[in-house]
C-alpha cells in the first residue's frame, strides 16, 4: 500500500519558483492526501471526496485578481476604484512621482526610480519611465503573484508609457492574463504624447493578452463641445466601470453557465496580436430598452469594434432574483444576432439582489484587434482633432 508521505516529500523536492507554480503543488498535494492514506488514517474506508478536500482545493483554485495604477492618470483610476469598494481584487499604484502616489488610495504603492527621478515624475520622458521600472523590477516582481492583472494608465505622458509595458512583461513572465486598459491622448495635447502613445502600444501589444486602447478624442463623436477636463473625467468613470465589471465577473465566475475557464478564454491571447473589446451598459429592463442597451454595450462607441470579427464573446446578465428567463433571453438573442453565426458565444446570469428592476448587461469579445493598435503598428503617426466644453452627463447616458 502507497501512503501519501513519501508522495508528497516527492512534490516537495521539485522546484515551484512562480506563483502559478506554487499553485500547482498546493493543487497537487490537496490531491494526494485526497487519494492515498496517512498512515494514520489507513483503517478508515474513504469514498468520494471529503469536505476537507474540497475545502483545500477551493483555496487553492481561489482565483487572484491584481489591479495597478500606473503614473498620474492610472493611479487616478485605481484610487476610484478603491474607493468605491472593490472586492476580490487587490490594487497597486505605481509612480515615478511621489506627491501623486501620497495622494492615491490603493491596498499597495510603490514609488518606482527614486535614484532617477529624486520622486518628482518623469517629466513626460517615457525612458525614465522605463528605466525607472527596470531599477525596480524586482520589488515590481514580487507583487505579480496573480491569476488575473489588469494594469491601466493614460499614454502619452512619461511614467504609464514607460513603465507600464515593462509592468506587463514581468506580469507575463510570472504566469498571468494580462488585461491592459489605456487611454490614448486628445489630439489637442499635441503630437508628441501621440507619437508616445503609438510606441508604447506596440509594446503593450507584445505582453498583453487583451489590449483595450480606449482613444480620448472619440469622446467628441459624442459631444462636439467637451473640455479636456471633462473628458478625463469621463475616461476615469470608463476605466473605473470597466475594470470593476470585469473584476466582478471573475470573482462571480460560476453562478450560472459561466466559469472562470470561459472568461480565460476570452482574455487571454492567442493570435501575434492581443484583441479586447469590451462593453457594459446599464437598462431599466424593458424589452426594447434591453435590446437597445445590448447592442450599445456590443458596439462600445468608445472602441467602436468591427463585431462581425468576434469569434468568441461572453455576455453576462446581472439581476435581481426575480430575472425572467425571457430578460436574458433578449439580450442573448440581440448578441447572437450582432455578432457572426460562428461566434463561439456564452451567455451567464448574476443575482445581484440589489438591482430591483434593473439590468446589468457586461460583454466581452474576442477577434478583431483594435484598429488603433492596427494604425500604431504600421506607423508612428499621431492623431489630431481639437473642440471645447461641457456634457459630462450626456456623454456619459450615451455611453453606458
Ligand atoms: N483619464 C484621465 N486621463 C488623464 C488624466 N490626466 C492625464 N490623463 C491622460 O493621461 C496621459 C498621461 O498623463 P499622466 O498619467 O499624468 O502622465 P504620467 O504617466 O504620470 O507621466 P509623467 O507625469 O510624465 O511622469 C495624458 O496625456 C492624458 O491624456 C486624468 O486625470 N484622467
Ligand atoms: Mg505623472
Amino acid at each position: 500500500m502507497e501512503f501519501q508521505e513519501p508522495i508528497i516529500r516527492k512534490v516537495d523536492s521539485f522546484n515551484f519558483d512562480s506563483y502559478q507554480d506554487r499553485r500547482l503543488k498546493a493543487f497537487l498535494n490537496a490531491s494526494i492526501k485526497n487519494a492515498f492514506p496517512s498512515k494514520e488514517g489507513i483503517n478508515i474506508p474513504k469514498r468520494g471526496d471529503s469536505d476537507e478536500f474540497l475545502a483545500d482545493l477551493l483555496n487553492v483554485l481561489n482565483i487572484k485578481t491584481l489591479v495597478v495604477g500606473v503614473g498620474g492618470a492610472g493611479n487616478n483610476t485605481v484610487s476610484r476604484l478603491q474607493e468605491g469598494g472593490i472586492i476580490g481584487a487587490e490594487t497597486l499604484n505605481i509612480n515615478t512621482d511621489a506627491q501623486d502616489l501620497y495622494y492615491s488610495h490603493a491596498s499597495s504603492k510603490l514609488l518606482i526610480g527614486k535614484e532617477i527621478s529624486k520622486g518628482l515624475g518623469s517629466g513626460n520622458n517615457p525612458e525614465i519611465g522605463k528605466e525607472s521600472a527596470e531599477c525596480d523590477v524586482k520589488r515590481i516582481r514580487e507583487f505579480m503573484d496573480a491569476d488575473v492583472v489588469f494594469l491601466t494608465c493614460g499614454l502619452g505622458g512619461g511614467t504609464g508609457t514607460g513603465a507600464t509595458p515593462i509592468i506587463a512583461r514581468e506580469a507575463k513572465k510570472a504566469g498571468a492574463i494580462v488585461v491592459t486598459f489605456c487611454t490614448l491622448p486628445f489630439g489637442m495635447e499635441g503630437e508628441k504624447r501621440s507619437l508616445r502613445a503609438n510606441i508604447a502600444l506596440k509594446e503593450l501589444a507584445q505582453y498583453s493578452d487583451s489590449l483595450i486602447p480606449i482613444p480620448n478624442d472619440r469622446l467628441f463623436k459624442l459631444d462636439q463641445n467637451i473640455s479636456m477636463m471633462t473628458g478625463f473625467k469621463i475616461m476615469d468613470e470608463v476605466l473605473v466601470r470597466s475594470c470593476r465589471s470585469l473584476v466582478g465577473l471573475i470573482n462571480n465566475c460560476g453562478m450560472v453557465n459561466l466559469d472562470y475557464a470561459d472568461v480565460k478564454n476570452v482574455l487571454r491571447k492567442t493570435g501575434k496580436y492581443p484583441s479586447g473589446i469590451i462593453g457594459i451598459a446599464d437598462s431599466v429592463g424593458d424589452k426594447n430598452d434591453l435590446i437597445n442597451k445590448t447592442k450599445l454595450a456590443i458596439n462600445n462607441p468608445l472602441l467602436e469594434p468591427d463585431t462581425k470579427k468576434i469569434d468568441q464573446c461572453i455576455v453576462s446578465i446581472s439581476g435581481d432574483h426575480d430575472i425572467s428567463l425571457s430578460k436574458i433571453d433578449n439580450v442573448v438573442s440581440t448578441v447572437s444576432n450582432e455578432v457572426s453565426s460562428d461566434a463561439d458565444l456564452k451567455f451567464g446570469a448574476m443575482i445581484d439582489p440589489t438591482l430591483g428592476n434593473k439590468i446589468k448587461i457586461l460583454f466581452l469579445g474576442k477577434g478583431p484587434i483594435s484598429p488603433l493598435l492596427l494604425k500604431a503598428l504600421n506607423s508612428e503617426d499621431g492623431m489630431n482633432d481639437i473642440e471645447e466644453d461641457i456634457g459630462y452627463k450626456n456623454v456619459i447616458n450615451r455611453l453606458f
